[in-house]
């Protein structure tokens, strides 16, 4: 077992991007206030203002995009569309399981955001048990300067009365990652944009998703839900005809993936992490079968779209373009990864269908295989 890096005693969270989707809710809205200023939202804008604060965020728009009115005027305009937005926004991956398991062994928490304390409240409340897990919540409006200043993590921690250098900070965004640098704390990143992994160099460990948190390496209870190198997941599920993938499954690999079209699926890929999952297959015409996936960006291939490349475990004799696919998906197995050879990626695939393979028979993901969703059309 590996030595933990430091003795944690408590955890300080951010909000947005961190626990909460927050990102889609926010293009929405952006998107609809600039169609009336005779705007078009550019996804990209995105990148600049996560992690910010919300006049911050304002005024990157209204400078970026020449608006018409002022800082103060667009935040006036935006903040009831926001409000209205809130009780939509789901939690992350990882994030219920993460604040209950903390609470479950006693570990103080901390929520520390950069929106206002009112915002911050308002946003948990939709989410059962959130609000009294945390020993302290400060808004951005609590302290003099918000992120990348470490003064609301240091706030936080003096609320706690336990030493900066004891505390670990989990963070999506690059001002949070500073902040809770400065202010001295151990960092984890989970970057809420794709392939920006470089960013976050200052942090002390980046993580894809919640879902690979390892807290024994901090000194916390770990969890304790993986099964035989699985983690159960609430099943989720997709379907839809089969279409040509990258044309290198079966060439380069030797290991057929049965692509979807990620078109129409944008919102629900966009809820999952990238990674290697496993579930059950359907097809129509030919039955049930267990299933290993990757969803990402193939980071050996480093592909420009986060596609979804589920291998049927059976030996089909020919192939099934345009055959209707449903997939249930039930577990998790590990982040997507980049490889030093060809070899070894399809090493490591083999292993996650020998991890899968064995783990479906467990009555826990076993019993999905008779859902419904797989055999209807
Ligand atoms: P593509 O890049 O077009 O997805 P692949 O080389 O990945 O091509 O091959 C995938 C195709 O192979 C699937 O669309 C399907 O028609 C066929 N196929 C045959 N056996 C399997 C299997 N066991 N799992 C997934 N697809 C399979
Ligand atoms: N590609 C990667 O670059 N890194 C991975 O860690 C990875 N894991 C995979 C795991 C499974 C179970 C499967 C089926 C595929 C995985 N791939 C991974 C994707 C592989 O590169 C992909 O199937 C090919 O790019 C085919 O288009
Ligand atoms: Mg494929």
């Amino acid at each position: 077992m590996s030595v933990a890096k430091k003795l944690i005693k408590c955890v300080m969270l951010d909000l947005d991007g961190t626990l909460l989707n927050t990102d889609g809710i926010v293009g929405n809205v952006l998107k609809v206030l600039l169609g009336k200023y005779g705007k078009d939202w550019d996804g990209r804008e995105g990148q600049k203002i996560i992690g910010t604060t919300p006049f911050e965020a304002a005024a990157a728009v209204v400078q970026d995009y020449e608006l018409p009115c002022s800082t103060i005027e667009f935040l006036s305009e935006i903040s009831p569309l926001f409000s209205d937005q809130w009780c939509n926004i789901k939690p992350l991956p990882g994030a219920n399981r993460l604040i209950k398991h903390l609470k479950s062994h006693g570990v103080p928490m901390a929520l520390a955001s950069n929106s206002p304390r009112e915002s911050i409240e308002a946003k948990i409340s939709y989410h059962d048990g959130w609000k009294n897990s945390f020993s302290v919540i400060i808004g951005g409006d609590e302290v003099r300067t918000g992120k990348p200043s470490p003064e609301i993590f240091i706030e936080a921690a003096k609320r706690l009365s336990i030493e900066p250098s004891s505390c670990l900070v989990i963070e999506d965004s690059v001002p949070g990652v500073t902040a809770g640098k400065t202010a001295e704390m151990e960092v984890v990143a989970v970057p809420s944009l794709p392939k920006q992994s470089h960013l976050y160099t200052a942090a002390d460990e980046v993580i894809n998703s919640l879902l690979d948190l390892q807290l024994e390496k901090w000194g916390l209870p770990p969890f304790e839900d993986w099964v035989e190198g699985t983690l159960p997941l609430d099943p989720w599920y997709i379907g839809g005809p089969v279409v040509k993938g990258f044309g290198r499954g079966s060439k380069v690999l030797g290991i057929p993936t049965a692509n979807l079209s990620t078109k129409g699926y944008s919102d629900l890929l966009s809820e999952h992490p990238a990674g290697v999952y496993f579930g059950w297959a359907g097809l129509p015409a030919s039955g049930v079968f267990k299933m290993v996936m990757s969803i990402g960006w193939n980071p050996y291939f480093d592909n420009k779209e986060k596609t979804i490349e589920p291998w049927l475990l059976h030996d089909f004799n020919e192939d099934f373009y345009g055959e209707e696919l449903r997939l249930v998906v039930v577990g998790y197995i590990r982040p997507e990864a980049n490889f030093p050879s060809l070899e070894s990626l399809v090493a490591k695939i083999h292993e996650d269908r020998r991890v899968a393979e064995r783990a479906l028979d467990l009555p826990l993901y076993s019993s999905f295989k008779n859902d419904s969703y797989l055999r209807s059309s």
